[in-house]
C-alpha cells in the first residue's frame, strides 16, 4: 500500500514524512525545500504478531508495511508551471490514497506561501491544481481515444466516459462513482487520476493544539466532511519518532493522547481503502499480511507466494482472539476451534492462517 503526501509548500509535509518513516528527508523553513520525491517504508504496528511471536517462540516477527511518498509543494498555477510545477504529481498517480497536509499552526517564523494561514483557501488551491492536472491528462487521453475510436467502434464508449469525466472536472468536481456502472467506474478509476483516489486530510497543528481543535482545524473539518481529518503535530511526531516503545507510551499519556499520529494515519488509511490484515504464525516467522476486504483464501495465499495460490488445497484458520484464549495452536486444534476453509472463503481481519497447498 502506498500513500502520497500533497499540500502547499512549507506546510510540514517533509517533517511529517520524516516523523512517520524516519527516512531523514530534508525539511527546512523555505518553500520548495523538497525537489526530488522522498519515498519511505513504515512497518504497520500490530501487537498481535508480537504476541504470536512469543506463543510460537518464533525466530522472526515481520510486520506488514506501508509506503509514503513525499513530493514538492504545489502552488496556485502549478499546472501552468508555477513554482516547481506539477511534474512531481506523476509520483502521486501511482499511490493508493492521498494524504493532503494542511497547515493549521501559527508560527510567524515559518513562511506561508500566500502570506496568511487559511485552510479554506489552501484546500481550494490544491484541489484546483489536482483537478487541472487530471484534466490535462484526460485531454491527452481523449485525443488518443478519439483517433482509435475512428477505426474501432468498441472504443466509442470509452470516449464517451472520458468526455463525461472531463465535463465533471471542468465544472470543478471529482467524478462521482455513484453516477457510473461498476464496469464504467473500473475503467475510470483505472485512468490513474488523482481526483478519484481516496483522500484524507492531515491538519498540522502546534503542540498546544493537539487536544482541542483550533479554529483552523474546525474550519477544515467543516469544509471536507465527510472526509476524515487527522490532527497531527509534526513537532510531537518528530519527538515520538526518537523514543523507544516504553518512553513513547509515557510521552503520549503525558500529552493526553491514546495513539501516535502514525497509528492514526494507518488506521484511517486501512479503513478508507477497505484493508484488513491476516496473520501467519510458526516457529520460523510470525507475520502480518495486508489484503483488501473481500479477498478469498487462494488470493490471500498468493500474497505469500504464487505457488501457494496455484496449488491451494485449503486454509486452516483460527481467529486470533480464539487462539490467544486457547493458549496454543495444539490446544486450539484439540478444542476444534481451528476451521478448515476452502477456496471460496473470504478472509477476515485477524485470521491466523495456515495454507495447505500442492504444486
Ligand atoms: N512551528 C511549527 N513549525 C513546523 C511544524 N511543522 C513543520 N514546521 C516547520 O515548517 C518548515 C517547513 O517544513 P517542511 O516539512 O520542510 O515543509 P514541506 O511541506 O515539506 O515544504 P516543501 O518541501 O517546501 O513543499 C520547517 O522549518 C519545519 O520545521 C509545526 O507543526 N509547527
Ligand atoms: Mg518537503
Amino acid at each position: 500500500m502506498k500513500i502520497g503526501i500533497v499540500g502547499l509548500p512549507n506546510v510540514g509535509k517533509s517533517t511529517i514524512f520524516n516523523a512517520l518513516t524516519k527516512a531523514g528527508a530534508e525539511s527546512a523553513n523555505y518553500p520548495f525545500c523538497t525537489i526530488d520525491p522522498n519515498v519511505g517504508v513504515v512497518a504497520v504496528p500490530d501487537e498481535r504478531i508480537e504476541v504470536l511471536g512469543k506463543m510460537y517462540n518464533t525466530k522472526k516477527v515481520t510486520p506488514t508495511t506501508i509506503e509514503f511518498v513525499d513530493i514538492a509543494g504545489l502552488v496556485k498555477g502549478a499546472s501552468k508551471g508555477e513554482g516547481l510545477g506539477n511534474q512531481f504529481l506523476a509520483h502521486i498517480r501511482e499511490v493508493d490514497a492521498v494524504a493532503h497536509v494542511v497547515r493549521c499552526f501559527e508560527d510567524e517564523n515559518v513562511v506561508h506561501v500566500s502570506g496568511k494561514i487559511n485552510p479554506f483557501d489552501d484546500l481550494e488551491t490544491i484541489d484546483l491544481e489536482l483537478i487541472l492536472a487530471d484534466l490535462e491528462m484526460i485531454d491527452r487521453r481523449i485525443e488518443k481515444t478519439r483517433k482509435a475510436a475512428k477505426a474501432d467502434k468498441s472504443k466509442r464508449h470509452s470516449l464517451e466516459l472520458l468526455e463525461n469525466v472531463k465535463a465533471a472536472l471542468e465544472s470543478g468536481k471529482r467524478p462521482n462513482p455513484e453516477e457510473y456502472s461498476e464496469d464504467d467506474w473500473r475503467f475510470i478509476s483505472g485512468l490513474q487520476m488523482i481526483c478519484t483516489k481516496p483522500v484524507f486530510y492531515i491538519a498540522n497543528v502546534s503542540e498546544d493544539d493537539i487536544n482541542e481543535d483550533n479554529a483552523f482545524v474546525s474550519e477544515l473539518k467543516a469544509k471536507v466532511a465527510p472526509a476524515e481529518v487527522i490532527k497531527i503535530s509534526a513537532k510531537i511526531e518528530e519527538e515520538l519518532s526518537t523514543l523507544d516503545d516504553e518512553e513513547r507510551d509515557a510521552f503520549l499519556e503525558e500529552l493526553g493522547l491514546e495513539t501516535s499520529g502514525l497509528d492514526r494515519v494507518i488506521h484511517v488509511a486501512y479503513r478508507l481503502l477497505g484493508l484488513i490484515s491476516f496473520l501467519t504464525a510458526g516457529p520460523d516467522e510470525c507475520r502480518a499480511w495486508t489484503v483488501k476486504k473481500g479477498t478469498k483464501a487462494p488470493q490471500a495465499a498468493g500474497k505469500i507466494h504464487s505457488d501457494i495460490e496455484r496449488g491451494f488445497i485449503r486454509a486452516e484458520i483460527t481467529t486470533y482472539d480464539d487462539l490467544i484464549a486457547a493458549g496454543s495452536e495444539a490446544k486450539a486444534r484439540e478444542m476444534g476451534i481451528t476451521r478448515i476453509e476452502g477456496k471460496d472463503y473470504v478472509m477476515q481481519d485477524g485470521d491466523v492462517t495456515f495454507f495447505r497447498f500442492n504444486v
